[in-house]
């Protein structure tokens, strides 16, 4: 059901630093960024592998573009580090339904749009041990325009 870890999601204040910092450190380069404004958040992609299931796991680096949005009120209480992690999946919907079945609080009725055209959902941290649960279901490569 769930396939490859697609990205772990980490806060910071200053997307542009700290791209630099993963570039200079690590020599990870920026495969995408976007804003996405539904989620509040400026963020960049660095790709780390190809997965055996025809897809990809990625540091997705965070900025919030409101004091108010999630990521936002994240940094206020925590600093910076990691946010989430995110599994992928063929199957957004089906995974959420078979995840909430059990009990976990998803926090979408139906995915939204995360980044590069992926479909999203999130489980709540407090059903999952304090994690903070994205599933995504990433874009059909035609439809990735990076
Ligand atoms: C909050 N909590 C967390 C947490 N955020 N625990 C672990 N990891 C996190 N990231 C904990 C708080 O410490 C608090 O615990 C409790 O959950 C309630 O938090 P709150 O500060 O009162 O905030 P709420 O309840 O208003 O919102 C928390 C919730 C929210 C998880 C529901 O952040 C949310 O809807 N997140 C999903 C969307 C999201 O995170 N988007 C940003 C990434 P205590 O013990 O103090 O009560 S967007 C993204 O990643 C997209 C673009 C993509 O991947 O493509």
């Amino acid at each position: 059901m769930l396939t490859r870890i697609d990205h772990i999601g980490i806060a910071c204040f200053d997307l542009d630093k700290t791209v630099e910092f993963y570039r200079a450190t690590y020599g990870f380069e920026v495969f995408h960024s976007e804003v996405n404004e539904e989620q509040g958040v400026r963020e960049a992609m660095l790709k780390i592998n190809e997965t055996s299931d025809g897809g990809a796991s990625y540091l997705q680096l965070l900025e919030p573009t409101r004091e108010d949005s999630a990521v936002g009120k994240w940094l206020a209480k925590n600093g910076e580090g990691v946010h989430h992690i995110a599994f992928g999946t063929a199957d957004v919907d089906g995974a959420s339904d078979a995840i909430r079945n059990k009990g976990v609080r998803v926090l979408y009725d139906e995915p939204r749009t995360g980044s590069m055209g992926s479909r999203i959902t999130f489980l709540h941290p407090k059903d999952c041990h304090g994690v903070l649960t994205e599933l995504v279901t990433a874009a059909p490569p035609a439809a990735t325009d990076h």
